[in-house]
């Protein structure tokens, strides 16, 4: 079954910077939806747990620039 992650993602400055996040994660395995909002800094993910985990999420967020925090 699914899981859902809501991460605290610093230094989005744009609705480009929010795109470049979603479509990062949403090349990850196990990725039902990802969905960023970039003016309350939060990236809502719901995934697969015996695809993908937490961490990997937030590492991939990270890898494309911004500070990534998992909140629940
Ligand atoms: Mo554009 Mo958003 O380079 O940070 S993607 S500002």
């Amino acid at each position: 079954s699914e899981a859902k992650a809501l991460f605290s993602v610093l230094g989005m400055t744009c609705s480009a910077c929010a795109g470049s996040v979603e479509k990062a994660v949403k090349r990850l395995p196990g990725i039902k939806e990802a969905a960023v909002d970039v003016l309350n800094n939060r990236a809502q993910v719901m995934f697969y747990p015996a695809f993908v985990n937490e961490e990997t999420i937030r590492e991939t967020i990270e890898d494309v620039g911004f500070e990534a925090t998992l909140i629940n």
